[in-house]
């Protein structure tokens, strides 16, 4: 569908035209809307913290205030994302504070309404465990998905606390269980920190992911790295589920579980635009923790990555049109 494309990149910020950070805080000052017609992406926040770490349902907030600092093109990528896609800030889904029960029904809703007119969502959390509901809509209209993590964590515990299955810590697990992820081409990348059992890892594996850890990466090298996850990938359509604390917390301080020796932001940038070309029906940035953010670095970094995620999905597009 032919789309403004004119009109939608000129109402991204863009500080040559409007000073920056004025207006109300939408995702790089695009409209706010739920009316997709034309769509082909939409930044949606989920300010729920129910799942884990108090304080990340501050984060859709936090990204939105700071992406006034990006600008609307990437040079190292060549492309203008809003010249190939329609994007909209959408809101935020609906949470119930105290609920993850509740406020998994109301992200399965919510999204279902997106994806039910074939526009991709990239959602703002929250703790990891919206995670779950998200994949749970993806995969009921791509059926499995493979699953691209970059975390310190895997999040393929069974239960905390003797019986609690649903938190920031299982939903790899569940994902598994429910039949949502395709772990023949799934892959979690960055794993470090103590964890509670020597074999957590081979945990994940056992339920058919591969994984890389931090030491893995470090040892493969960042091509190695990206060649490892494009041949787990291949063509397979794929959910990139993106923890800031695959970042170090040197420069990602503001998050619940900080796990030193993780990825520079730089390196980071340098994996993620290495990715392009893959077939991504689904994006989040989570648990970035606003209350620790010192001056914004934690969350320019997970603004950052929603900006390089939608540039992939345009440079996808440009590759398939
Ligand atoms: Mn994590």
């Amino acid at each position: 569908m032919e789309v403004d494309k004119a009109l939608n990149e000129s109402r991204a910020s863009d500080a040559t035209r409007t000073a920056r950070g004025s207006g109300i805080a939408t995702f790089m000052g695009l409209p706010h809307t739920t009316t997709l017609t034309g769509v082909d992406a939409v930044v949606v926040g989920v300010p729920s913290d129910s799942g884990g770490t108090p304080g990340s349902s501050r984060g859709p907030r936090a990204l939105r205030d700071v992406s006034a600092l990006l600008r609307p093109a990437n040079a190292s990528q060549g492309i203008a994302p809003f010249s190939i896609l329609n994007v909209v800030d959408y809101g935020d889904l609906t949470v119930i504070p105290g609920s993850l029960q509740r406020t998994y029904e109301e992200i399965e809703r919510g999204l279902d309404g997106i994806l039910a007119q074939d526009v991709v969502p990239l959602l703002m959390g929250g703790d990891h465990s919206i995670t779950l509901p998200h994949l749970r809509a993806v995969a009921a209209h791509h059926g499995p998905v493979a699953l691209l993590l970059f975390d310190a964590h895997s999040d393929t515990y069974d239960v905390y606390y003797g019986s609690e299955r649903y938190n920031s810590g299982t939903m790899f697990r569940r994902a598994v269980e429910e039949g949502l992820v395709d772990v023949a081409h799934s892959i979690m990348v960055g794993l470090r920190g103590a964890v509670y059992q020597p074999s957590d890892y081979d945990d994940a594996r056992a339920l058919g992911y591969e994984v890389l850890t931090m030491d893995d990466v470090v040892a493969l090298g960042f091509d190695q790295t990206v060649d490892r996850i494009r041949s787990r990938v291949g063509a397979a359509p794929v959910f990139l589920s993106w923890d800031v604390d695959a970042l170090d917390p040197g420069q990602a301080p503001a998050t619940g579980t900080l796990e030193i020796g993780g990825f520079s932001t730089r390196e980071m940038l340098g994996v993620i635009r290495a990715l392009e070309g893959l077939a991504y029906t689904g994006f989040d940035v989570v648990e970035v923790n606003p209350a620790f953010d010192g001056i914004r670095q934690t969350a320019a970094a997970g603004a950052t990555m929603i900006f390089e995620f939608l540039t992939l999905l345009a440079l996808r597009r440009s590759q398939v049109r």
